[in-house]
């Protein structure tokens, strides 16, 4: 193939693309409720050893951007739309806004607001920091955050506390830093409570989204179990308008089977909203798009939460490439991640669906006979060949991701 000029490198992506096929229109993907972040859409691919790749994309593009691809939802940081030092002046009024006119125009909501309390200097040592000043702005930017949210409608607030930690230990006593991190979601807590009254509003929910390492070394609140421990540890004065935003990959990260972690979340009534990625166990924060190297992990997470009638925000916390380029973004990135997980979320309706899993699992749980209750080899004995459908339905989840369920087979 002749070198392609860089005037006619977008078009072949584009040809590309469409001859990739299977793309829903943006009517159907507007019926899911999947939330596209400021952040991911604007990130220009920086990092520690990165230098960025692309140019910024102001919210008014991202906005139109999302309308356009049929991503219903929007939410962003404090600091991703108002500059640090015009939060809670005029100029954040002003901003505000011009979002709120630009989500009217295009037909978009905002589902949820967050505080970025990670990339500032003033949370060097953690926005439950020792100095009482840098803890009362916390609580400060977290009730202004609460504000924000209310003037554009939001259903969510969340928190990702991942500068709460340390790199040396010993200087920081974890026990106080957790009481002065809840000090600060109480504040919010107070303020939404406050502001829905005077505007008539319900509250907001307030989900706590867990990392296990990044920024710091060591983190106080490494997974979401770690978080529904501190939610229901008497610290919160309101612990029953805080749950979770986990993360796939978050928990991913530590090792967890993501999909035991949302059950944990789910049996405690806290799996309100879900940040939706992928990546690798063990490694660094890649927020891979959603599928691309987990697919049947995936399919089972939304098989999870499709037979628990999970109806929060499914949030596209990822990082698109720093290959793709703003073109690439939006005509690339952002259509084939909400494609890939409504294909997910329909295979999962497959699965819960398919007669031969049905079975299956409905066997497993009538199991062999009655045995006496004392008798392990008898329970063992009874259960001897049903045991095997185990495997037989993580076959059939495979045949049902690769489509082998439909007669898809290669003839050799
Ligand atoms: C970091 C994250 C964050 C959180 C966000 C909360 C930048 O790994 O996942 O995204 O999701 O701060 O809203
Ligand atoms: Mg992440
Ligand atoms: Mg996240």
């Amino acid at each position: 193939m002749p070198p392609i000029p860089p005037d006619q490198q977008q078009s072949l992506v584009a040809r590309l693309m469409q001859a990739c096929g299977g793309s829903y229109s943006p009517q159907t993907r507007r019926k899911y409720f999947i939330t596209g972040p400021q952040w991911a859409a604007a990130y220009e691919g920086q990092a520690l050893f990165h230098a960025p790749t692309r140019k910024p994309v102001p919210f008014e593009e991202v906005i139109r951007q999302y309308a356009e691809i049929g991503i219903a939802h929007w939410c962003t940081h404090d600091t991703d739309v108002i500059p640090t030092e015009a939060l809670g002046k005029d100029g954040q009024q002003e901003i505000v806004a011009r979002i709120a006119a630009s989500l009217r125009q295009h037909g978009l909501a905002c589902s949820m607001v967050t505080t970025e309390t990670f990339h500032h200097a003033v949370w060097a040592a953690s926005p439950a920091a020792e100095a009482p000043e840098v803890r009362s702005y916390a609580a400060w930017r977290v009730s202004n955050t609460v504000r924000i949210g209310h003037a554009l409608g939001a259903k969510f607030a969340v928190y990702w506390p991942g500068s709460l930690g340390y790199y040396v230990q010993g200087a920081v006593v974890e026990t106080d830093t957790l009481r002065w991190y809840a000090d600060s979601l109480n504040a919010a807590c107070e303020t939404d409570i406050a502001l829905a009254a005077s505007a008539g509003r319900p509250t907001l929910r307030h989900c706590l989204e867990a990392k296990p390492f990044e920024p710091q070394a060591e983190i106080l609140l490494p997974t979401s179990d770690a978080m529904l421990a501190f939610i229901a540890s008497g610290l919160l004065t309101h612990p029953e308008m805080v749950g979770l935003n986990p993360e796939y990959l978050h928990e991913l990260m530590w090792g967890a089977a993501p999909r035991a972690a949302l059950a944990r979340a789910l049996l405690a009534g806290k799996l309100w909203h879900f940040d939706i990625n992928d990546g690798y166990r063990l490694k660094h924060d890649v927020d891979i798009a959603v599928g691309l190297v987990n697919p049947l992990d995936w399919l089972n997470v939304l098989v999870l939460l499709r037979s628990h009638n999970y109806t929060g925000p499914f949030n596209l916390d990822y990082k698109p490439p720093r290959t793709t380029s703003n073109y690439g973004v939006f005509a690339v990135s952002f259509p084939t991640a909400v494609d890939r997980f409504i294909t997910l979320w329909e295979m999962a309706g497959e699965a819960i669906a398919d007669p031969i899993i049905s079975e299956a699992v409905a066997a497993l749980r009538s199991g062999g006979g009655p045995v006496p209750p004392a008798d392990a080899e008898a329970a063992t004995a009874a259960n001897r060949e049903l045991l095997t459908l185990h495997e037989l339905i993580a076959h059939r989840l495979f045949q049902i991701l690769v489509g082998q369920h439909r007669g898809r087979v290669y003839s050799l």
